[in-house]
């Protein structure tokens, strides 16, 4: 089914929820479908990449439970970035527990991801309580949450009906709810922000049931509006020409599919 593509702009102006239209925006304005999963252990290496790779992508994906050296001097610095170059902050936390629990581990804690993270992310085995205990802090703070419809490794156990569920959750919170992480568009409603991982240029995979598509495959073919790729620049020999290279390619396969 061939349809004609609505742009970011476009979608931007259809959303009601803040942080997918603040999304949207700077994905235009900075023609970047581009987010850099820094996974890194030294909270200076990760600022460092931050600011180096800041200009060429929307959004900055983080592990901070990797860091070995977590400060609020690290959380204020990082906004700072963030704003600098105009990206946001995706913490990749994965809540999968009951409401109660997981909204203390949003704002408690070391690390009170809420206070800095626009956007956090959760699986829904538990159910709608785990939007629901979320929602309680993130939505008056104006943050959003993406749920975990499909995963990129080998195996995943989210598939078929679980994802179908996903996608209703998404539905009936998306007042907070403002996408996925798949590997491949859910739902036709524009203003979901479709994110896929495993994203590599000439890879096929790692050791640990990671599995790799091209920026091209996963925007042109499976639809997905955001790509997220981590080793695929961290490794590369120079990584903030190769995160232009991913820069380039995820926003010429998007520019292609709105031209159709
Ligand atoms: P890499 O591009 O280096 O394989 O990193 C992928 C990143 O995306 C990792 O931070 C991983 O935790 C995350 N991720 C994933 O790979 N697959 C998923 O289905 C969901 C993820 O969050």
């Amino acid at each position: 089914k061939q349809k004609k593509m609505l742009t970011y702009q476009q979608r931007a102006a259809l959303c009601t929820h803040p942080v997918a239209k603040r999304l949207f925006t700077i994905m235009h304005e900075k023609r970047s479908n581009l987010a850099f999963s820094v996974d890194v252990t030294s909270a200076t290496q990760l600022l460092q990449f931050a600011d180096d790779i800041g200009p060429y992508i929307c959004l900055l994906k983080t592990h901070v439970d990797i860091l070995e050296d977590f400060s609020q001097d690290f959380v204020t610095r990082l906004q700072a970035t963030a704003k600098k170059h105009n990206f946001l902050i995706f913490e990749d936390r994965k809540f999968a527990d009951i409401g109660q629990t997981v909204l203390k581990q949003y704002i408690s804690g070391l690390y009170r991801i809420c206070d800095w993270a626009h956007i956090v992310n959760a699986h829904i085995v538990p159910g709608p309580g785990v939007i629901h205990g979320l929602s309680k802090v993130g939505v008056p703070k104006e943050r959003g949450c993406l749920l975990i419809g499909q995963m990129s490794s080998q195996g995943s156990l989210a598939t078929g009906e679980y994802t179908t569920a996903a996608v209703k959750m998404a539905e009936e919170n998306s007042n907070f709810v403002m996408g996925f992480i798949c590997q491949g568009s859910l739902t036709d409603d524009p203003r979901f922000i479709h994110m896929a991982p495993g994203v590599q240029l000439g890879g096929s995979g790692d050791q640990l049931g990671q599995q790799y598509n091209s920026p091209a495959q996963m925007v042109t073919e499976k639809r997905v509006d955001v790509i997220i790729v981590g080793r695929g620049i961290l490794n590369a020999e120079d990584p903030v020409a190769t995160a232009k290279l991913y820069q380039h390619a995820g926003f010429e396969a998007y520019e292609n599919l709105s031209n159709n």
